[in-house]
C-alpha cells in the first residue's frame, strides 16, 4: 500500500496518520451521536457564521487571541521555525513541515524538504502558453486559476484512481501532488509578474540555491529584505482555520475527490472577492483615493476621519477592517506592522495605515455595524508590497494565494489520510423555517 522509499517528511507523517486514524475512528465509534452544537435561524440565513461543523487539526483561529498554526502563535512560529544565514523570517519550507507534522523540524529536516521542493520546480511548456494567450488586462487572480488548471493533467492522484486505488492509500498520492503544485506556484506567479508588469525584462527561471521565499523574490527581480517579506508573506497568510471562504472551498471541492489542481483553482477563486483575500488591493486602491485627495501632503486627523466617513455613508465597507471571525487586532497585522516599524518607518503610505490605526476602530464602534472595528491582515500587506517595489497591486492576492495553498494543500493530504467523506450539507426553503418556528414550541431561543 505504501510506497518503498519515502521522503523523511512524508515517513514522519505517515507515522502520524497512522496514529491520528485511530483517536478519530475512536470518537466516532464512541461518540457519534453526541451533539456538540446548535443551529440559529441567524445562522442559517447569516452565512454560516460560527457553527461548529468542520476539523481540522492544522490551525485554530481564537476570536481574542488569534490564530495558532499547530498550537504556536504566529510570533512563536516565526521565531522557533529555523532561518537562512542573516534571515529575518524562517524557510516557508519549514512551514509546511510544521502544518503537515504538527512538529517544529531541524535545519537538516528543513534542508531535505527544500531539496524535495528544488527537484519539482519543473513547469510544462504549455502551462506558458496557457499564461501567455491571455489578454494583458485579465486580472492575475484568474491567469493565476486557469494556469494552475492547466496542470490538473499531472495529478498523480488521478491517474492512481483511474487505476484503482485503495482508500488507505489516497494521502499519499495527494502528498505527490501537494508538493508538487506548491513547488510550481511561486514560479507560475513570478512568471505571470513578469509578464503582466515587466515583458521588457522576460522571464527569469529559479535559483538552485535558494529557497522558496528567496526564489521568488528573485525571479520577480528584488534583492534583501524582500527575500524575508515573501517568507513573511507567505507564512502569514498560509492558513486560518477551515471555515474561512478559500480554505473551504479547497477542502469542499476536494471532498468530492477532485484533486489538488481542481480544488487548488476553486480556492483561488474564492480568494479573488473583495471581502476575502482581495481586500488586499482593496486596500492601496483606497489609501490611493485618500493620497490622491490629498493631493500628496500627509491628512490630518480631522481629513482623516472624514475620509471613512465618506467612505462609510457611501454604502462601503473599509477595506482592511472587521472579521467574521476575530474580535482584536489581526496578529498578521501586528506581524508586518512590526516589520514596518523595523524597515520603513518613514514610508509615507505605512504613515497613512498609522494613523487610520489609530481612528478607524472609533469610527467604526460609532457607526455600531462592524462586530469587529479592528484592522485585518489587509490593512497592512500592500504597503509592504508597495515599500518594496511592487506597486501592481492586482498582484497582492497572488502572493496571499501562494502562502494559502500551504494551509489548504496540508489540509487536503489530511482529510485524505483521515478519510473524511463528501461534504454535504442540508438546505430548507424559507417557508420550511418559517413553518418550524412558528409550529415548534420546542425551538428555544437565544436571546
Ligand atoms: N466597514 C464597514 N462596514 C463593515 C465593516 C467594515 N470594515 N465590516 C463589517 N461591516 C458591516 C457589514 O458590512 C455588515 O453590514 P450590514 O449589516 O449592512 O450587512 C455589518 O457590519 C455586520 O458585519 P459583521 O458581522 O461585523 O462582519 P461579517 O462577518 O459579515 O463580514 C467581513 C466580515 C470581513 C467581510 C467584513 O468585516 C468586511 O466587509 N470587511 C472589509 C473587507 C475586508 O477587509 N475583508 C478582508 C477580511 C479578512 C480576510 O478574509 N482576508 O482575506
Amino acid at each position: 500500500m505504501l510506497h518503498p522509499v519515502m521522503s523523511q517528511l512524508k515517513d514522519k507523517l505517515y507515522q502520524k496518520i497512522q496514529d491520528h486514524r485511530k483517536r478519530t475512528a475512536k470518537l466516532l465509534k464512541e461518540n457519534g451521536d453526541r451533539v456538540i452544537d446548535q443551529v440559529t435561524v441567524s445562522q442559517i440565513i447569516g452565512g454560516m457564521r460560527g457553527i461548529k461543523s468542520l476539523v481540522t487539526d492544522i490551525s485554530y483561529l481564537d476570536p481574542y487571541e488569534g490564530i495558532r498554526y499547530r498550537g504556536y502563535t504566529l510570533p512563536e512560529v516565526l521565531e522557533k521555525l529555523p532561518k537562512a544565514d542573516g534571515a529575518e523570517m524562517p524557510y516557508v519550507e519549514g512551514l509546511y513541515y510544521l502544518l503537515l507534522t504538527g512538529e517544529i523540524p531541524s535545519t537538516d529536516e528543513v534542508n531535505r524538504v527544500m531539496m524535495s521542493f528544488r527537484n519539482r520546480r519543473v513547469i510544462p511548456l504549455y502551462v506558458w502558453d496557457v499564461i501567455d494567450s491571455f489578454p494583458s488586462e485579465s486580472h492575475p487572480m484568474a491567469i493565476f486559476s486557469a494556469a494552475v488548471m492547466s496542470l490538473q493533467r499531472e495529478s498523480h492522484f488521478t491517474i492512481k484512481y483511474k487505476q484503482g486505488m485503495n482508500k488507505m492509500d489516497y494521502w499519499n498520492s495527494t502528498y505527490e501532488d501537494a508538493t508538487n503544485l506548491l513547488a510550481k506556484m511561486p514560479l507560475i506567479a513570478a512568471y505571470i509578474y513578469n509578464k503582466l508588469y515587466h515583458p521588457e525584462k522576460g522571464h527569469r527561471y529559479p535559483d538552485p540555491s535558494l529557497d522558496l521565499g528567496a526564489n521568488f523574490a528573485y525571479m520577480i527581480g528584488k534583492d534583501k529584505p524582500y527575500d524575508d517579506v515573501t517568507r513573511m508573506y507567505f507564512i502569514i497568510h498560509a492558513d486560518h482555520e477551515s471555515g474561512n471562504v478559500s480554505a473551504h472551498t479547497g477542502h469542499l471541492v476536494a471532498s468530492s475527490l477532485s484533486d489538488v489542481y481542481y480544488a487548488t483553482s476553486a480556492m483561488i477563486n474564492g480568494l479573488a472577492g473583495p471581502l476575502h483575500g482581495l481586500a488586499n488591493q482593496e486596500v492601496l486602491r483606497w489609501l490611493q483615493g485618500l493620497r490622491d485627495q490629498m493631493k500628496g501632503r500627509l491628512p490630518s486627523e480631522e481629513e482623516l476621519k472624514q475620509y471613512v466617513w465618506d467612505t462609510l455613508n457611501k454604502g462601503q465597507v473599509i477595506p482592511g477592517y472587521g472579521h467574521a471571525v476575530l474580535r482584536k487586532t489581526d496578529p498578521r497585522y501586528m506581524v508586518q506592522r512590526e516589520f514596518c516599524l523595523k524597515h520603513m518607518p518613514d514610508d509615507e503610505l505605512f504613515k497613512y495605515v498609522d494613523a487610520l490605526y489609530k481612528i478607524v476602530p472609533d469610527i467604526l464602534r460609532e457607526q455600531g455595524k462592524a462586530k469587529n472595528p479592528w484592522p485585518n491582515v489587509d490593512a497592512q500587506s500592500g504597503v509592504v508590497q508597495w515599500h518594496y517595489g511592487v506597486t501592481q497591486f492586482d498582484f497582492y492576492t497572488v502572493l496571499f494565494a501562494i502562502g494559502r495553498a500551504i494551509g489548504v494543500l496540508s489540509n487536503i493530504i489530511w482529510d485524505r489520510a483521515l478519510g473524511y467523506p463528501l461534504e454535504r450539507p442540508k438546505s430548507i426553503t424559507t417557508d420550511m423555517l418559517e413553518e418550524m418556528v412558528r409550529s415548534d414550541p420546542e425551538l428555544v431561543s437565544t436571546n
